[in-house]
């Protein structure tokens, strides 16, 4: 009998499954010597949420449309010369609390501290961009803290989501960076952002560890309209300098619309793969920073072969080819 490898409920190559239990009780993590930064082990949650969407719904079912995609991926990975053989494994789904994001939040923690205990770094695939507050949130608690002072917050995204509230609403899509930013990172530097309000661009005006990407910058890298841009090379220059820990959220909705137009705000003139390769690539070469944690979030399709799907699949791909 032929068996056919694929298996829709988990993403390609990862793991048989966790068992929390052995993980927690490792050697390693008993005699203390394993450090959770340190980890090269990573877990996908995915968190089928999209309670407060206000465009193109369909997100929640996004975590089963980029696995089925995975499957179209090959192990070896030819884009960087590397096979995808590291360690990560495939949690599954969260539950999730529909029509009520701060429960959602509560419980996606949970799952995460459970990660942590047992030295294994959190991949979240959403859902929409609100469920990164749970993972977020777990991660501000490392070592007996409750901020992220030490933890420099990475994210590509079309829209900066810094407004205090959207709607009446605290805890929504739109908001998400705001409740990240009330955590006091250490640095927030947002990449590929190409819409914001006027609050929003007051707001982050005299922030200091608020650094912008903007994607018409980057993009045009032989354009030099004025000193004030900062080009692709400045944005690599930048990466290459952070220390510490790192945090890394991605909005689909960063993609131009032509290669990823369903997101739940597509928005003209975005980032490309290649530069996302590019940014990936720089985090990989410093040797400075530890990757603690990756999402990903607000794909909005229910469609299989969907290409927005494929290109998600093949960013946390590339991701893991890197990092695991
Ligand atoms: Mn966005």
């Amino acid at each position: 009998m032929l068996f056919n490898t694929y298996e829709p409920g988990k993403f390609a190559f990862s793991h048989e499954s966790v068992d929390y239990y052995d993980l927690i009780n490792s050697e390693d993590n008993l005699n203390g010597s394993s450090d959770f930064s340190k980890s090269k082990k990573w877990g996908i949650i995915g968190v089928p949420f999209d309670s407060t969407c206000s465009y193109h719904h369909g997100s929640r079912y996004a975590p089963t449309i980029i696995r089925e995609a995975s499957f179209g991926l090959e192990q070896y990975n030819s884009e960087f010369d590397k096979l995808l053989d590291g360690e990560f494994y495939d949690c599954g789904d969260l539950n999730v609390v529909h029509g009520n994001c701060k429960r959602t939040c509560e419980i996606l923690e949970d799952s995460v501290n459970d990660l942590i205990e047992a030295n294994i770094k959190p991949i979240i695939i959403g859902g929409e961009h609100s469920v990164t507050l749970g993972s977020v949130n777990a991660l501000s608690a490392l070592e007996d803290k409750n901020n992220l002072n030490d933890i420099t917050v990475i994210h590509l995204d079309a829209h900066r989501d810094i407004i205090d509230e959207y709607i009446g609403e605290k805890y929504s899509h739109a908001t998400i960076m705001k409740r990240i930013y009330d955590l006091e990172p250490k640095e927030l530097i947002q990449i590929g952002i190409r819409s914001f309000s006027e609050e929003e661009r007051d707001f982050v005006e005299d922030k200091e560890n608020i650094i912008s990407f903007y994607a018409k910058d980057i993009k045009n890298q032989n354009i030099h309209l004025n000193e004030d841009v900062s080009t692709f090379e400045d944005l690599l220059s930048k990466l290459d300098s952070i220390e510490g820990k790192v945090y890394i959220s991605i909005d689909m909705d960063v993609f131009d619309p032509s290669v990823a137009p369903s997101v739940g705000n597509p928005t003209p003139n975005g980032l490309f793969l290649a530069d996302v390769q590019a940014i990936f690539e720089a985090l990989s070469f410093n040797e400075e920073i530890d990757i603690i944690g990756f999402d990903l979030v607000e794909l909005a399709s229910d469609r299989l072969g969907d290409i927005s799907g494929v290109l998600a699949a093949k960013v946390i791909y590339d991701f893991l080819t890197l990092f695991a």
